[in-house]
């Protein structure tokens, strides 16, 4: 208590010193309410600052950021990791690390790919066939949601790289599924959860080679690629079902909708009003090859050469009515329909779009959908009404090759605000206010929406602009791809920040910058340096709203949510048995033994074992790691999780308890005796 006395007069004392210095009107009321608390850290305080070169604006920003010593954190920033692979938990407003998330890399302290049962059956799925790919360029996280808005229960993120999705459960979050998907070789932007969780989308990058289609065949030449590419390649637009009841996306009850070979990137879930649909922007519409060796222009020259890209506008509540009418093929497992379909059944209709889209964003109302050309200077805001209403009355502007209906541009825009160079991505508040990162101007704008949020001269006006530190690609405002955006901050994803933080090497790292919204115009808080990843996008959840496991029910295997059959409930039922070949263990794990400890084992055997943390303290993990095997597994309280290995080499091999989990965590260890005979 006296402490926190401390506290309030230390507050009170800096913010008259503040007003006195710089009079800010809005500080004023701030000190208005404690101006009455006596100080006696005033001396401190103004030492201190002067000491460190702390201005009181800075002083002020840091009180706003700032969550004491064991206090918690408002909101969840669920990052992706780029090319590390992973997802990162940041802690809004203190931008504190939180967690790491092990998801298409394997990762050593979440004993993650390193001989755990429920680590390995993510990972396997991932790579059929091949050998085992072992990383991922994970780009755009989507958080499940239920009525439109973040319900806390799962994260769904892609592999740019390789066409795959994952799936983290929030109730412990791990990874428990990665998805190859079906006939995508890549794949971008195209994540979107729909507004009910029903389905999580997933659309491809690069158009991929029909392989399965008998005129393309297995084998393909550099001809076929010049000259066949309209033929031969195809887009893909996923809709995986999610399972309600464990989050799986479930491939047999999943569709997809064969599109043109344009490059599908970034795209976004219809709601309210425009539930039911999906909007997937693209880029090369005119299907450049590349091939500067062969005479043809280079991509970036080659796909700029119309004036427009198309925006994908996709039914996808018509589609499943086609899907149960049976008029699909069964493709490498999933339910297609083809282009030719898609079309028939007026599944799809273009929009023209400025020249090299990237980011299209659906405003909270379900009605607005913004989308940026990186080479336009402005937002381009489409009205899903006057999107209708031109399907409704065939106000098209002829066809693409492939025979889809184009609308005519001017029939579906609502407005336009010029916002600045190189603009990507956009995200909303609960003011009707857009955000627009700018990535060549490395700034964000903050313009208004036109009705029903503003109306006359307020609407579809830039409001302000903030320069960021540097080059931004992404930005997350809180809830802010839901109906209920929050406001209140917004997180700048930097891709440089060359001169921000003290050199730590030619690679420096991404800076995720914290912005105020609260007041009249953008107020910079705070630089948090991430060194371990290249973040793409991220979604800020409220901290209330995800509720993982203190500790799971003793024996719980994470792979299946439920008891494992091998899980034992003490030592005192540990055994090892011997059979023709096989060496099989239950072994349990507490603070600071485990039973069995001394293990023999015929050379040649396959080991299997089972280990049980009967532990049911919170945080009062055991690792088990086996030096020289690569395993390295992490029991959480109450887990059970199955290690299998051969015994390849005689010998006596120590294992140990990888997390310092007691005063006696060293004497954790025990022996496999490898014996010859
Ligand atoms: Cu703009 Cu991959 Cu979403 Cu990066 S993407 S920035
Ligand atoms: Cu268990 Cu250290």
């Amino acid at each position: 208590m006296i402490r926190f006395l401390d506290r309030s007069g230390l507050l009170s004392s800096w913010v008259r010193i503040t007003i006195a210095v710089v009079g800010l009107g809005a500080t004023f009321a701030l000190a208005g309410t404690m101006i009455a608390c006596a100080g006696n850290a005033q001396g401190d305080l103004m030492a201190v600052a002067a000491a460190r070169g702390i201005s009181p604006d800075d002083a002020v920003r840091a009180l706003k950021s700032f969550v004491p010593p064991g206090g918690k954190d408002d909101y969840l920033l669920f990052a992706s990791g780029g090319h590390s692979g992973q997802v990162f938990v940041v802690g809004l407003p203190s931008m504190r690390l939180l967690r790491m998330i092990a998801v298409f890399t394997p990762e050593p302290w979440q004993g993650y790919g390193y001989g755990s049962d429920w680590s390995e059956a993510a990972l396997a799925g991932a790579s059929p066939g091949k050998e085992t790919i072992r990383w991922g360029d994970s780009h755009h996280p989507a958080l499940s949601e239920t009525d439109g808005d973040y319900d806390g229960r799962w994260l769904y993120i892609n592999d740019r790289a390789h066409g795959r999705i994952a799936m983290v459960d929030l109730k412990d979050f791990r990874t428990k599924q990665i998805l190859p998907v079906p006939n995508l070789q890549t794949s971008h932007g195209g994540v979107f959860i729909t507004p009910d969780s029903k389905y999580v989308h997933i659309s491809s990058m690069v158009p991929a080679l029909k392989h399965w289609d008998p005129k393309v065949g297995a084998s393909v030449t550099v001809d076929d690629h010049l000259n066949r590419y309209d033929e031969i390649y195809r887009g893909y637009s996923t809709f995986l079902k999610i399972d309600q009841e464990t989050g799986r996306m479930v491939v047999e009850d999943s569709f997809q909708i064969e599109l043109p070979p344009y490059t599908q990137d970034l795209a976004d879930a219809g709601k309210g009003p425009s539930y039911g649909y999906a909007f997937i922007n693209s880029y090369n519409s005119e299907r450049a090859t590349g091939g500067v060796n062969f005479g043809r222009p280079p991509l970036e020259a080659g796909a700029s050469e119309y004036d427009f890209d198309f925006m994908h506008i996709i039914n996808w509540q018509k589609a499943e009515e086609v899907i149960a009418a049976g008029k699909f093929d069964v493709v490498n497992g999933i339910r297609l329909i083809s282009l030719e379909t898609a079309v028939e059944e007026s599944l799809i209709h273009l929009l023209p779009e400025p020249k090299s889209p990237h980011g299209v964003d659906v405003a909270p109302n379900g009605n607005y959908l913004t989308v940026s050309g990186k080479l336009d200077p402005h937002v381009t805001v489409y009205g899903f009404d006057k999107i209708l209403a031109a399907i409704e009355a065939e106000d098209f502007e002829g066809t693409d090759d492939y025979g889809i209906p184009i609308i005519r541009f001017d029939a579906a825009v609502a407005g336009q605000v010029e916002v600045g160079a190189g603009p990507l991505h956009s995200q909303y508040d609960n003011e009707g206010y857009g955000y627009t990162s700018l990535f060549l101007e490395s700034a964000v704008a903050k313009w208004s929406l036109g009705e029903p949020y503003h109306s006359g001269d307020a609407a579809w006006q830039l409001v302000d602009k903030l320069p960021v530190h540097y080059n931004i690609g992404h930005l997350a405002t809180a809830h802010g791809d839901t109906m209920n955006p929050r406001g209140g901050y917004l997180v700048a994803l930097n891709k440089w920040s060359i001169d921000r933080f003290t050199n730590v090497g030619p690679l420096l790292p991404q800076n995720f910058q914290l912005v105020d919204l609260s007041g009249e115009t953008m107020d910079l808080l705070y630089d948090m340096p991430i060194g371990v990843g290249e973040p793409h996008y991220a979604q800020i959840v409220s901290a209330d709203v995800v509720n993982p496991e203190q500790v799971y029910p003793l024996g719980t295997s994470a792979m299946t949510g439920e008891r494992s059959p091998d899980a034992i409930d003490g030592g005192d039922q540990a055994r090892i048995d011997h059979r023709p070949g096989v060496t099989e263990v239950w072994m349990t794990a507490i603070r600071s033994q485990y039973a069995p400890d001394v293990v023999p084992i015929k050379l040649g055997d396959h080991v299997i074992i089972h280990l049980t943390n009967i532990e049911q303290a919170l945080d009062a993990t055991h690792g088990f790691s086996i030096p020289g095997k690569n395993i390295m597994v992490s029991i959480d309280a109450g887990e059970t999780i199955t290690i299998e290995f051969e015994a390849d080499t005689p010998g006596s091999f120590s294992f140990y308890c990888t997390e310092f989990c007691s005063a006696l965590h060293l004497e954790m260890q025990g022996w496999l005796i490898v014996e010859e005979n």
